[in-house]
């Protein structure tokens, strides 16, 4: 449509290897997200060997590993998968607020792409929602936005 030089990566996961930093907190929920992330990059032509799942307890501990996978050098991409459900305390700011930052400050420290796959819902039901079900599935929309932004940064 508009007639200028255009960058934009294509869905084309071959070749490339992804780690998947995932929570085992809530993993009823995170298990689907899972699922859907590993279903998406072998549907777009990427190996399940090529994937590399590490579990962490909680999000907050999700940023840590998730720079460190990054700068190994390792990996094209990092995929983070969790799930934060509000409970009746302010815990739930703290550990969606943490993570958010440390997950975008680990991608931009070390210049690799990493997918922020974390749920923050109310309820248990909107979880389920987001997790394969009525709202589709965050894992897989996490997973492709790191495939895309692998491709895009390759052409910078
Ligand atoms: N971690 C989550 O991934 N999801 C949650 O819903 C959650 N809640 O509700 O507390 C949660 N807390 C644990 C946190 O991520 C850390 O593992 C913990 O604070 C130890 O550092």
């Amino acid at each position: 449509m508009y007639h200028i030089k255009t960058i934009e990566g294509q869905y084309q996961a071959q070749g490339l290897k992804f780690a998947i930093v995932a929570s085992r907190f809530n993993d009823f929920i995170v298990d689907r997200l899972i699922g859907g992330a590993v279903d998406y990059i072998g549907r777009n032509g990427g190996s399940k060997d090529d994937l590399t799942l590490v579990k962490v307890p909680g999000a907050y501990e999700m940023p840590l590993v998730a720079r460190k996978l990054a700068a190994s050098g390792k990996y094209d991409g990092v995929i983070c998968l969790g799930a934060v459900i509000r409970g009746a305390t302010p815990h739930f700011d703290y550990v969606c607020a943490e993570c958010a930052k440390g997950v975008a400050q680990a991608s931009l420290e070390t210049n690799v792409p990493i997918g922020f796959g974390l749920l923050t819902t109310d309820t248990l039901e909107q979880a389920i929602e987001r997790a394969g079900s009525k709202a589709g599935n965050k894992g897989v929309e996490a997973a492709s936005a790191t495939l895309e932004m692998v491709r895009v940064l390759e052409q910078i």
